[in-house]
């Protein structure tokens, strides 16, 4: 789809125009989900996985009122340094950043949204926003669900941090009629933990299957995207009672202190690997590191089908 505010980077351009594997990434996982320098070399590690299983990564982002599809390494550089300074941009933030000329820092949403326009359709990242605890009251429900819903796109993560009502999270995802996929467990994994106790949709065992699933889903016409949850490696995974222990902490925390709105992710990402150091960090950048492998082997599947 052709966009007067869209840059598509000339390398990703090519593999969209060839049909070829092409991997989106998104950006406020550089700028608010890790510190310096780790988010910088996780971002440019993430695109050699990409890469060293066939596909070509595309980095989102918005620079100087730019939609941008694909970053060169220095770009990746300026957004990890400028950190959380830089805006969180959800759907309704993109005109008025391109309007004024600002940098925005993609989340999962603005990512699905950029890598449509750019004829991108598979995307990995860490976690997904959903439905907070006590949305019930605060009616703190993520974007990111409304655009699975409506964006032609299939987002590879590891589930959901339990900071959300993973409950509710999957009922909402199941209104909005978005297939919850688990690859190689029936079971929706919780980001630093491979297990949640709530099922997902289906279990899907193979890239294969996963690109016959999106491909069908397309020459459905049905729209909408999909949701793929790739469970953390056993050796990374986290003890349960610590990352919750944690959460619970920095829930508390944000309460105390008011945090509300697009303030509450950021707040407690940020809190929660404060509270864990170095392991959740790790285990952090390990799981973004097995999706992008996933995605770019799903990416190439899907290229060869037709
Ligand atoms: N959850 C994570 N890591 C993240 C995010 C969420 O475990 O980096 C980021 C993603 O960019 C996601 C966004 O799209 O936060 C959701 O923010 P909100 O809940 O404000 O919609
Ligand atoms: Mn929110």
């Amino acid at each position: 789809m052709f966009n007067t505010f869209l840059d598509v980077k000339p390398e990703v351009a090519e593999a969209v125009r060839a049909g070829g594997p092409v991997v989106a990434l998104e950006s406020t996982i550089i700028s608010h989900g890790m510190p310096y320098p780790q988010n910088v070399e996780t971002a440019l590690r993430v695109e050699e996985t990409i890469r060293a299983h066939g596909a070509v990564p595309a980095t989102i982002a918005v620079i100087g009122g730019r939609l941008k599809a694909g970053l060169t390494a220095d770009e990746i550089e300026y957004f990890g340094k400028k950190g959380r300074a830089i805006a969180k941009a959800s759907r309704r933030d993109l005109a008025l950043l391109c309007a004024r000329g600002e940098d925005g820092a993609t989340t999962v949403t603005t990512t699905m949204i950029i890598a449509h326009m750019a004829g991108i359709k598979i995307f990995a990242t860490g976690g997904i926003g959903g439905v907070h605890r006590g949305a019930e009251t605060t009616m703190d429900i993520s974007a990111d669900l409304e655009e699975l819903s409506k964006t032609p796109v299939m987002v590879i993560c590891a589930g959901a941090k339990s900071i959300l009502d993973l409950g509710l999270t999957l009922e909402y995802l199941e209104t909005k009629g978005v297939p919850v996929l688990g690859y190689q467990t029936d079971e929706l994994p919780a980001f630093y933990t491979r297990r949640s106790g709530f099922g997902v949709d289906y279990r899907v065992d193979s890239p294969e299957e996963l690109a016959a699933a999106l491909k069908t889903q397309e020459a459905m016409g049905l729209g909408g995207g999909m949701l793929v949850t790739n469970p953390i490696p056993e050796e990374y995974s986290m003890p349960p009672e610590i990352i919750n222990a944690a959460i619970d902490q920095a829930i508390a925390e944000s309460k105390a202190q008011g945090i509300k709105g697009k303030e509450t992710t950021p707040f407690l990402l940020a809190r929660v690997a404060e509270i864990t150091g170095g392991d959740s960090l790790e285990s952090n950048i390990r799981l973004v590191l097995n999706n992008a492998a996933l995605a770019a082997e799903t990416a190439a599947v899907y290229s060869r089908l037709n």
